[in-house]
């Protein structure tokens, strides 16, 4: 893949039409099976608010949230280890991260039509020198991007369906969240919703295992 250069907002990359649609088709159908190895869960908040997303993971480390904090994990949630990453997710990392790392841990989030993601940074991941890449499948979200600081200035952008951004070198602790769907905008997923995908490196090890502050 030698993909068209990106678009930069505030050092966001974002790679629009990334991937075509037989290549969006064949990812819902590696996630279609990562998701029926390690069943979608509804993640709750170290604060006890169930978030409005479905949540997964493929990889060695999944992402997982519950009274006991934020934290990347061996395990399912139900117990079991994560399935691979598929290689045509791989694949997407390799033609963008521009790093000789390979992601431990993908993340795949499910939006049904009131789901939302209120701003964050991602910051469990142990060492933030390599990006965090996201693809978007489905329905059109809104991006929302901001700096470093929380309640900074922010800019918006609509991530639609084969969109790949890449939140690397100075935006790589960047706020950034999804304020809404547009619920069925896309016929991807027959019965609507959006799928994102996040991959990561984690680096753990390098200080205990304990819940981040929200
Ligand atoms: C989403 N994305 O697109 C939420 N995180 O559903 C993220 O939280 C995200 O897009 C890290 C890097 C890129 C992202
Ligand atoms: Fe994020």
């Amino acid at each position: 893949m030698t993909p068209n250069p990106p678009l930069n907002i505030r050092g966001f990359q974002v790679y629009k039409g990334f991937l075509d649609r037989a290549a969006q088709e064949s990812l819902v159908d590696q996630i279609r099976q990562v998701a029926s190895d390690a069943p979608f869960f509804a993640p709750v908040t170290p604060s006890g608010k169930q978030m409005s997303v479905k949540m997964t993971s493929a990889g060695q480390l999944g992402w997982v949230t519950d009274r006991s904090g934020y934290r990347y994990q061996a395990h399912h949630p139900k117990g079991g280890t994560w399935p691979e990453i598929p290689e045509s997710i791989l694949s997407i990392w390799r033609a963008v991260a521009a790093c000789d790392r390979e992601p431990v841990s993908c993340l795949v989030n499910f939006y049904g039509e009131a789901a939302r993601m209120g701003m964050h940074q991602d910051k469990d991941e142990g060492d933030f020198r390599w990006p965090v890449v996201s693809v978007s499948l489905g329905d059109d979200a809104l991006f929302r991007m901001g700096t470093t600081t929380r309640g900074g200035k922010t800019e918006s952008l609509w991530l639609t369906s084969g969109d790949v951004v890449v939140m690397g070198g100075d935006a790589r602790l960047s706020y950034h969240g999804i304020d809404r769907i547009r619920y069925q905008s896309c016929s991807l997923l027959p019965k609507g919703g959006r799928i994102n995908l996040t991959l990561r490196v984690v680096d753990q090890g390098e200080r205990p295992q304990q819940p981040s502050s929200p």
